[in-house]
């Protein structure tokens, strides 16, 4: 099978692509590559420059346009003069068939876009046969539609030249097609496997969810990196993998915990990102089911993070994409103790911008809009952290009466 986009990522040197257009300005593109250049070194490989392009849209065959292509290969060529290697050229949009192939075609590099790169990422980190399966079955839905497009392609170039014998074909009808065409059955005769293998892992965990008793659960979600493995080793002295890497999760771990006698169950999910393709996200359904099946989501924020109030917005798409937009929520604002701000001096009248808003102007905000349903912490310095255990308590209290109004736990408590 040929090898395309998805290939391992060593420590290898990169180039980052971005668009600047009408949805996207310079600021947000910006924000964006420091995004895809967090991801690559997640992946393990070097950032060493970027690319961006003013364009109303992307190129339909080249993503960029031509003189963009061609300044981008002279970069790599001046590079490889100077014995400095480009590994690859990573693209900050999902990359159609054909723009892989014409930009592969011109810049004779390891081409990668965002998805494939996320991906790769997701392959590394997954540890458990349902992360590995979820994985594999996302990769190849990722790879199955550029080869059916290199397929179709072919197809008409045949179907043009009238009795099979025709020009432009030589050469690539007979074994190569067939090929292709082999290529795509055994994908999806995989695709396939992999699914059937999910839906018994499926029903496992149906059968070990059902199994969890009478008990309220919360799941932890958020943009990835906020902090929400830390929360869960803080308030459940667990030992779950957290480091300064974005998608140091991909399983969830469910933790059994009690505050003042109640017990609940918490759950630790996959971080979102931006730009993540739905049918990716339904790759993780497994994953996520913890994050549906949850009575109380507990959206934790990096406040800490210049673009926290997008991540917000994409964590909220994300769960509306999955039907949980309606179930009962907070949100806890995490790293407080990083957060920083510019004080502008009395006399200093130029308009405030987002960086000159203090702590507390942010809470009072917050707190207002929220009806108080938020909460400021930081997990790593353990700031705050009883009053977001009162908060949970209180919370899943209110909804342990709600569902389980006979529950014997909750009796013996009242008559206390
Ligand atoms: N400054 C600061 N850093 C924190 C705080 N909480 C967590 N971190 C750091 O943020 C990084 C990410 O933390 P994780 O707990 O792995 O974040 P996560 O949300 O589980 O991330 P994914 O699993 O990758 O989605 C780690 O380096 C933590 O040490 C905090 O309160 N303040
Ligand atoms: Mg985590």
């Amino acid at each position: 099978m040929k090898e395309f986009v998805i290939s391992e990522v060593k420590a290898e040197t990169a180039i980052l692509v971005g668009l600047i257009t009408q949805d996207q300005d310079e600021a947000k593109t910006k924000e964006y590559l420091d995004e895809l250049e967090f991801l690559a070194d997640t992946a393990g490989a070097v950032t060493v420059k970027r690319f961006t392009q003013k364009v109303n849209s992307a190129n339909q065959t080249t993503y960029v346009g031509k003189g963009k292509l061609e300044e981008i290969k002279q970069y790599i060529i001046d590079e490889e003069d100077a014995d400095r290697e480009i590994g690859m050229v990573i693209f900050d949009d999902e990359l159609s068939a054909k723009q892989i192939r014409n930009i592969e075609n011109e810049l004779k590099v390891k081409i990668l876009d965002r998805t494939s790169l996320i991906l790769d990422i997701f392959a590394m980190r997954a540890q458990t046969a349902n992360a590995k399966t979820q994985v594999e079955l996302a990769q190849y839905r990722y790879m199955l539609p550029r080869l059916q497009r290199l397929w179709t392609h072919l197809e008409r170039q045949r179907g043009g030249s009238g009795s099979g014998g025709g020009k432009g074909s030589v050469g690539l009808r007979g074994p190569g097609e067939t090929q292709l065409e082999m290529d795509r059955r055994i994908i999806l005769q995989r695709i396939t496997l992999l699914k059937q293998r999910l839906t018994e892992i499926d029903k496992q965990k149906t059968t070990q969810r059902k199994n969890r008793g009478r008990m309220i659960r919360v799941a932890l979600v958020g943009y990835t990196n906020v902090g929400k493995s830390t929360i869960m080793n803080l308030l459940s002295k667990s030992e779950v993998f957290a480091e300064n890497k974005l998608f140091a999760t991909l399983d969830t771990t469910v933790r059994k915990m009690v505050i003042d006698n109640l017990p609940f169950l918490l759950a630790d999910t996959v971080g979102f990102i931006r730009k993540l393709p739905t049918d990716l996200v339904d790759s993780f359904k497994s994953t996520l089911d913890e994050v549906r099946e949850a009575d109380l989501l507990v959206h934790v924020v990096d406040i800490s993070h210049p673009d926290f109030e997008e991540q917000i917005k994409v964590v909220e798409k994300t769960l509306s994409e999955l039907g949980c937009s309606d179930k009962p929520s907070m949100i806890v604002f995490n790293k407080i103790d990083a957060y920083t701000w510019v004080d502008k001096e009395p006399d200093d009248l130029t308009p405030m911008t987002k960086e000159n808003v203090t702590l507390d102007e942010l809470r009072r905000t917050w707190m207002a809009n929220m009806n108080d349903s938020c909460l400021f912490i930081s997990a790593r310095e353990k700031m705050n952290i009883d009053e977001l255990r009162e908060v949970l308590y209180k919370r899943v209290r209110e909804l342990h009466v709600q569902k389980y109004p006979y529950n014997d736990f909750l009796y013996q408590d009242y008559e206390e």
